[in-house]
């Protein structure tokens, strides 16, 4: 696992340009309840922002967004896409999903940037379920997952993304998923590192190969598996 050495140049200049804000730049971003916390240089790789991470900090998560604002999305306008290598591309509502059979699984989120909190507990349908109902095509090798954001993006093999422990997670902590955490809909990827599990999850497409996600294109591994830290 590498780290990037400095954050994304562009999110740099964005980051600094709020902090010539002020007030005004403060009150407009959805995340930021301290303006401190950022002057003080505490700023993440992972936020580089410095939208996020400032609300209270409940259990040792951290609340992680790329982007500077996220729409809220409900059970009402919520959807899903299914497609890219699949003989069957289709949209699920957030009833459709919670109709699935659900699994729950119990595992860390862990981040690079150091914190982690053990036992939590994620439910909601198998990726490897909606694959199968999909029907991956002879071609299909990956899996590529875009966000709501409008930002973010992550992958994985097909292999991977087949695995018993990979969830189109609706729940975490045994209640539906907050928007802080990525909901209604995030992929929760239980053997990898936390960058995995893209929040605000609206689409899975089935490619010939893995296409980088967003912190991949700045250097962190595509296989983010948990056992094999640097
Ligand atoms: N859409 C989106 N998903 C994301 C991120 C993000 O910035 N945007 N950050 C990732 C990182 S680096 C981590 S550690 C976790 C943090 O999840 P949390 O905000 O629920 O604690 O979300 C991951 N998924
Ligand atoms: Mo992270």
């Amino acid at each position: 696992m590498s780290e990037p050495e400095s954050g994304p140049p562009i999110a740099r200049r964005v980051m600094l340009s709020m902090l010539g804000l002020g007030a005004a730049g403060i009150v407009a971003a959805p995340f930021v309840q301290n303006g401190w916390e950022r002057v003080l240089g505490a700023v993440s790789q992972h936020d580089p922002t410095g939208l996020s991470g400032l609300l209270p900090n409940p259990g040792g998560f951290r609340y992680y967004s790329v982007a500077a604002s996220v729409p809220r999305k409900t059970a009402a306008d919520y959807r899903l896409e299914i497609g890219g290598l699949v003989e069957r591309p289709g949209t699920y509502t957030l009833g459709e999903l919670r109709a699935l059979p659900q699994t729950r699984i119990v595992g860390e989120a862990r981040c690079t940037d150091g914190w982690r909190v053990p036992d939590v507990p994620f439910a909601g349908v198998l990726l490897s379920d909606l694959l199968d109902a999909a029907g991956v095509r002879a071609g299909g090798r990956a899996v590529r997952f875009t966000c709501f954001d409008g930002v973010y993006t992550e992958s994985l093999t097909l292999e991977q993304a087949r695995r018993a422990d990979v969830l189109i997670a609706l729940d975490m902590l045994d209640e539906p998923l907050t928007h802080e955490h990525g909901g209604p809909v995030r992929l929760y990827v239980a053997p990898m590192y936390f960058y995995k599990s893209a929040k605000w999850l609206s689409g899975i497409s089935v490619t010939d190969k893995v296409i980088p996600g967003y912190w991949e294109e700045y250097g962190y591994d595509v296989d983010g598996w948990l056992d094999q830290e640097a």
